[in-house]
């Protein structure tokens, strides 16, 4: 445990961790049962298009959020793709800016403008309000993000989208398993998409799916996730290729009969960052609402640099010296990335909590494979960086200031 500034590494100490801390570090189910999933297909010989073991999945994760249809796809942004395409989206829909990227280019790619709205600071999701104002002519569609699995203000955005006659789609890639007013994530809007990426709680290394009530809708994606074929040589709709390989399957399988064991792992994190953190000034833990399910999958610090003294970008430095991985996400912001900061050039003035979060947000370590001792020993590093918060200051300018390092064989290009 570092207990003195010179521990740190960016002062001059070794760094804290041998093995480097992710944050988004895969969480792995019972591996003999994975492997005999796979033993199972591969006996089988049936490898894709809607196997067993894909069908087995989507029964699982419907029943898990008391779903009608569950759609398993090969990831979270097609499956955004094809349901936005299948919902008849078109002209302009609006999105919050700060969302993985994944969110816009699901629209963007099939030249359907996004509109990106600003979000309420407090909860890090669409600002209903915003979202009423920035409705036009134009706008068929309002896709809310449930950011670090909270859910958004889903019942102001139903009303919205009812009163304008919209569609409602929620991205829910960070939200399975969390519940809103006792309702899991899962029957809202639409239609809603969950993303198993290996980064996600429960992943199937790659993987993602629909979920919806309308019994059309889940027909239409089926289809249009399979080319459009409704039989063995007609097809009745534009298609692409989304399917989920039984690979993935199995995993997301194994995945699902270990949810409680990882959302304890989670909940006891997120318990340990919030006792640490209450004592170093100018950082606060998003908290989870713990009345509802959740599946407490991000540990996100909100920094604050005038009691810190350093700014999040330099937290994250001290960090990343000591083998601890942190993350800036959703930084810095959809708008500001292509293409979309040279279409909407101006989007920043009418997003200031969007600018403002970005800026703050710093995401630590979780998952399993993170434990208590290891985030009493982050948040010490953290500690001690603020309480030492000149020193950290000088020395990461000095090496921001410092010629690069000759690389052997490179003189060249430096001369
Ligand atoms: N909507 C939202 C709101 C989303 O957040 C996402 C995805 C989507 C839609 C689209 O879902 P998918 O199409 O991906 O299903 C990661 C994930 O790639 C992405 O799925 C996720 N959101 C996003 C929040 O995070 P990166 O670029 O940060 O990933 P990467 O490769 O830097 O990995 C993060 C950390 O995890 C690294 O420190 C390394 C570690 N890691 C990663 C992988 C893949 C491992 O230790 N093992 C691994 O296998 O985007």
């Amino acid at each position: 445990m570092k207990s003195d500034k010179r521990d740190l590494a960016v002062l001059g100490g070794t760094r804290a961790f041998e093995q480097s801390l992710h944050v988004g570090r895969p969480n792995l189910g019972d591996r003999s049962r994975l492997l005999e999933r796979i033993g199972e297909a591969l006996d089988r010989n049936w490898l894709t298009n809607q196997g067993p073991l894909v069908s087995q999945f989507e029964a699982r994760v419907a029943d898990y959020v008391g779903a009608k249809h569950c759609v398993a796809v090969c990831n979270a942004t097609v499956a955004l793709e094809i349901t936005i395409r299948a919902l008849e989206l078109a002209g302009e829909v609006i999105v919050p800016a700060y969302t993985f990227v994944a969110t816009a280019h699901a629209l963007q790619w099939q030249e359907i403008t996004p509109v990106f709205c600003d979000i309420d600071p407090h909860t890090h999701t669409l600002d209903a309000g915003w979202v009423e104002r920035m409705i036009t002519p134009r706008t068929t569609g309002i896709i809310g993000v449930h950011l670090w699995g909270r859910p958004c203000n889903i019942e102001a955005l139903e009303t919205i989208a009812r009163t304008h006659e919209l569609r409602l789609l929620f991205d829910a890639a960070h939200a399975f398993g969390a519940s809103y007013k006792g309702r899991m994530v899962g029957g809202f809007g639409t239609a809603e998409v969950f993303s198993f990426h290996a980064t996600k709680f429960v992943n199937c290394g790659e993987g993602g799916a629909v979920v919806t009530n309308d019994d059309r809708l889940a027909q239409k994606i089926r289809l249009m996730r399979n080319f459009g074929f409704a039989g063995l040589d007609r097809v009745i709709y534009i298609g692409t290729n989304g399917k989920m390989s039984e690979l993935s399957a199995a995993m997301g399988l194994t995945s699902i009969e270990s949810i409680d064991a990882f959302v304890a792992a989670n909940r006891r994190n997120h318990h340990a960052y919030r006792t640490e953190l209450a004592t170093i000034p100018g950082m606060s833990l998003v908290p989870y609402d713990a009345s509802e399910r959740c599946n407490y999958q991000y540990a996100v610090v909100e920094v604050d640099p005038y009691l810190t003294r350093l700014t999040r970008d330099e937290l994250i430095e001290v960090l990343v010296a000591e083998n601890v991985l942190a993350r800036r996400y959703f930084y810095p912001g959809c708008h500001r990335m292509e293409p979309y900061a040279s279409l909407f050039p101006h989007a920043h003035l009418v997003l200031l909590s969007t600018e403002a979060v970005a800026e703050r947000v710093m995401l630590l370590p979780t998952g399993t494979a993170v434990g208590v001792d290891e985030i009493v020993r982050i948040c010490q590093i953290l500690r001690l960086a603020v309480t030492c918060a000149g020193d950290v200051h000088r020395a990461l300018e000095a090496r921001r200031q410092a010629p690069a390092p000759v690389i052997a064989g490179d003189e060249r290009k430096v001369a």
